[in-house]
């Protein structure tokens, strides 16, 4: 059992993830039997569920003229364009049938804002809108954060990164996350976790 100051924050394991869904991540499904027996380690379980409007501004839809995977140019920065994805209250948002829901103490929901993209279980990819989970973790005296979930290079490691520059000591468990692997994404995710601080197992 690991201490009560150490937390798993359990990242975006929903249908529209997974095999089947509208942004499925290869093998996302295949890591929910491990993520489950991971939970009974922890006295502290965090949830993270991507919750868009049906008119998010992520969404290649929602811009004339482009497509999925594109980037353009967001007042925060560059942003990646989706296939719509996790709308607030559909099956695509919903978790994973088979994951543990039981055991989560807290879910925290990111990417309701219409304008603003969230990867990060810990800010908007403004980089200062805070989700409250950092509140929430110090207040339950948490000091350590393992991750698991999905995907590896896009919300696990804004997740990641995010935690560990905030103080937490922070371990990302690779065998128990998937990545979408875009244009290099997964190399890039790896190189800036590490040189975040980030312990990858
Ligand atoms: C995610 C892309 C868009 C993720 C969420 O959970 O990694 N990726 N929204
Ligand atoms: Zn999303």
């Amino acid at each position: 059992m690991q201490p009560d100051t150490h937390a798993l924050i359990v990242i975006d394991v929903q249908n529209d993830f997974c095999p089947g869904g509208s942004l499925a991540v290869p093998e996302g499904d295949q890591i929910v039997a491990g993520i489950n027996a991971l939970m009974s380690d922890f006295s502290a379980v965090v949830f993270t569920q991507d919750w868009h409007p049906a008119h998010h501004l992520s969404f290649a839809s929602q811009h004339a003229d482009k497509d999925p995977y594109e980037v353009v140019d967001m007042p925060y920065g560059p942003q990646v364009l989706w296939p719509d994805h996790c709308v607030q209250g559909s099956q695509g948002a919903a978790f994973h049938t088979d994951l543990n829901i039981t055991a989560a103490d807290m879910i925290i929901r990111k990417g309701f804002r219409p304008a603003i993209d969230s990867y990060s279980a810990f800010f908007e990819n403004d980089q200062t809108t805070p989700t409250g989970l950092e509140g929430y973790l110090r207040t339950r005296g948490i000091s350590e954060v393992t991750l698991v979930g999905l995907a590896t290079d896009f919300c696990v490691h804004f997740s990641a990164v995010d935690s560990a520059r905030l103080g937490f000591a922070t371990t990302v468990r690779l065998d128990l996350c998937r990545a979408i692997d875009l244009d290099g994404s997964l190399t890039a995710a790896r190189e800036a976790m590490t040189a975040a601080g980030v312990h990858l197992t």
